[in-house]
C-alpha cells in the first residue's frame, strides 16, 4: 500500500491549506453542496487519508460507504488505467464491450437467488433506483410504489420522492413524483410498544396500510433498504423483511431491495438480504461495486428485467467502461481478499468497544447494525428524545483529531461507522480510541 497506514496530524484540522481551498470552494462551488469536514484531499489508501496539509486522517467513512476495497485498490487501479488507455467510451447501447456484460455476468451470480437473472448498468444510485421503479411497473403494469419512514433513495425527482427526510434533501425542491405511499419502518429501537412487537406490529401496519390506501392491484414494487442507510442504521425488527418480501409475493407485487450502501461485502455477506434468507426480485447496486467510479445496477429475475421494450433503458454513461473495468477489479479484490470476512471481523473488533462505550454514557441508546455497518443513536438518557447536538459535538471532536466519522438518522442523532474494509486493526482500535476520548470531552 502506498500510503503509510498511520494517522499523522501535523497541522490542526482543518490546515491552513485546506482553508485556503475551502474559501475557493465557497467562492466558486454551489452553496447547495454541502461539506462534513472541510479538510481536501491529495491522496489516500487502505484505512488513511492524506489532506494537503500533510495530515493523515483515519477513514471511517470509506467515502460513505464506496471504497470498500479501499482507494486507489491495486486491482481497481491496474485494470482502470489499462482500460483508460484502450478506450474510454463508445456508449453500450451503440457499440458494446465485454466489459459490461462481464459486470452483469458477475453480479447476476453474486446476488442472492439462483433464479435465471439481469441486469442492466447505470452511473449513480439515485439512477439505479429510479431505473428500478421503471423495471417494476413496465413489468406488473401496476403504478404505486410503496417505500418506508426514514427510507433514502437519492436525490433525483423520483427518489426525492422515495425519501423519506425532508431537510436537506427534499426541502422546496418539490413538487414530486405522484404514486409514491409511505409505511412505518420497523424500527426496533422507536417502536411505541417495545423492540419484541416491532416485527408483527409493523407487519400488520403494512399489510393494512397497503391494503386500504394503495390497494394491492395497484401495487408494482415495495421498496426497502435491508439496513437503512441514511435514515440511521435502522435493522429492521428480525422477520419483518421475509414476511414482507413473502405477502408481496403473494400478491403479485416486486420487492426491490435497495442494496446501494448495504451491498457488496459491506454487512459481512455480499447483500445485506441474505442474513434475511430473503431473496429479492430487484436489487439495486451502486457505491461499492467499483471501488470508487461511479457506477450502479440493477439485477433481478430475468422474467422481469426483460419484460422491459428494447430501448426503454439506457443513458449515455450508463456502465461505462472504465467504471466498468474497476468494478471487475473491486469485485475480484472481494474475493481474492475475503471482504465479508473482513466485514464480520471488523464488527467483532468495534461492537464489543461501542456495547461498552453504551454501558459507560447513557446518551447512546443503541448499539446497532452488521459487520463494517455499525452505529450508536444518541439520546436523552433513558429515553428515546434525540440528540442531535451531542451528536454534532462527538463527531466534531473525532475530525479534530483525525477520525473521519459521518453522522446519519432523520433526527441527525446517529453516529454511522463505515470503514473500508481493508483497514487494519491498528488504525481500527485507534479510531475506537479516538472516540472513546471524544465522548469522555463531550458526554
Ligand atoms: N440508496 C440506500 O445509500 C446514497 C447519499 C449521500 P447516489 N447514499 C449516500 C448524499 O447526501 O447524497 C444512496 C443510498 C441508498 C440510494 C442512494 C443514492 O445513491 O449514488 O448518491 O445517487
Amino acid at each position: 500500500m502506498s500510503v503509510e497506514q498511520k494517522r499523522v496530524l501535523v497541522t490542526e484540522i482543518p490546515g491552513p491549506r485546506s482553508t485556503e481551498l475551502h474559501a475557493r470552494k465557497t467562492a466558486a462551488v454551489s452553496a447547495g453542496i454541502g461539506t462534513t469536514l472541510p479538510v481536501y484531499v491529495e491522496r489516500a489508501g487502505g484505512g488513511i487519508v492524506v489532506d494537503v496539509d500533510g495530515n493523515q486522517l483515519i477513514d471511517f467513512g470509506a467515502g460513505i460507504a464506496v471504497v470498500s476495497v479501499g482507494n486507489a485498490a491495486p486491482r481497481v487501479v491496474e485494470r482502470v488505467q489499462e482500460q483508460v488507455a484502450d478506450f474510454t467510451h463508445t456508449c453500450f447501447m451503440v457499440t458494446p464491450y465485454e466489459e459490461y456484460v462481464a459486470v452483469c455476468e458477475k453480479v447476476n451470480e453474486l446476488t442472492p437467488g439462483t433464479h435465471e437473472k439481469r441486469s442492466a448498468l447505470f452511473n449513480s444510485g439515485a439512477e439505479a433506483v429510479e431505473n428500478a421503479v421503471k423495471i417494476a411497473r413496465s413489468a406488473t403494469g401496476r403504478p404505486a410504489i410503496v417505500a418506508f419512514d426514514h427510507a433514502y433513495h437519492g436525490r433525483t425527482n423520483m427518489t426525492m420522492a422515495l425519501t423519506a427526510k425532508n431537510m436537506p434533501y427534499k426541502h422546496r425542491f418539490g413538487p414530486f413524483a405522484s404514486e409514491i405511499y409511505r409505511v412505518p419502518m420497523a424500527y426496533p429501537f422507536r417502536w411505541p410498544t417495545g423492540p419484541e412487537n416491532c416485527a408483527d406490529e409493523a407487519f400488520a401496519e403494512f399489510t393494512s396500510l397497503v391494503h386500504a390506501q394503495v390497494g394491492e392491484e395497484n401495487c408494482a414494487a415495495v421498496i426497502l433498504e435491508p439496513i437503512q442507510g441514511e435514515g440511521g442504521f435502522v435493522v429492521p425488527a428480525p422477520g419483518f423483511v421475509a414476511r414482507m418480501a413473502e405477502w408481496c409475493a403473494d400478491h403479485g407485487i416486486l420487492f426491490v431491495a435497495d442494496e446501494i450502501q448495504t451491498g457488496f461485502c459491506r454487512t459481512g455477506d455480499w447483500f445485506a438480504c441474505e442474513a434475511e434468507g430473503v431473496v429479492p426480485d430487484l436489487i439495486t447496486t451502486a457505491k461499492g461495486i467499483a471501488g470508487g467510479l461511479p457506477l450502479s445496477g440493477v439485477t433481478g429475475r430475468a422474467e422481469i428485467m426483460d419484460a422491459v421494450h428494447g430501448g426503454g433503458l439506457g443513458g449515455t454513461y450508463g456502465g461505462n467502461p472504465v467504471a466498468c473495468a474497476a468494478a471487475l477489479g473491486a469485485i475480484e479484490t472481494m474475493q481474492a481478499e475475503d471482504l465479508c470476512g473482513a466485514a464480520r471481523h471488523i464488527e467483532s473488533v468495534m461492537r464489543p468497544r461501542l456495547a461498552a462505550l453504551a454501558e459507560r454514557y447513557p446518551a447512546i441508546g443503541d448499539v446497532r447494525g452488521r459487520g463494517a455497518m455499525l452505529a450508536i443513536e444518541l439520546v436523552e438518557p433513558g429515553g428515546t428524545v434525540p440528540d442531535p447536538a451531542l451528536t454534532a459535538k462527538v463527531v466534531k471532536a473525532c475530525h479534530a483529531e483525525g477520525l473521519i466519522a459521518l453522522t446519519a438518522g432523520t433526527y441527525g442523532n446517529v453516529l454511522r461507522f463505515l470503514p473500508p474494509l481493508v483497514i487494519g486493526d491498528e488504525l481500527l482500535d485507534e479510531g475506537m480510541q479516538i472516540l472513546e476520548n471524544a465522548f469522555a470531552t463531550s458526554a
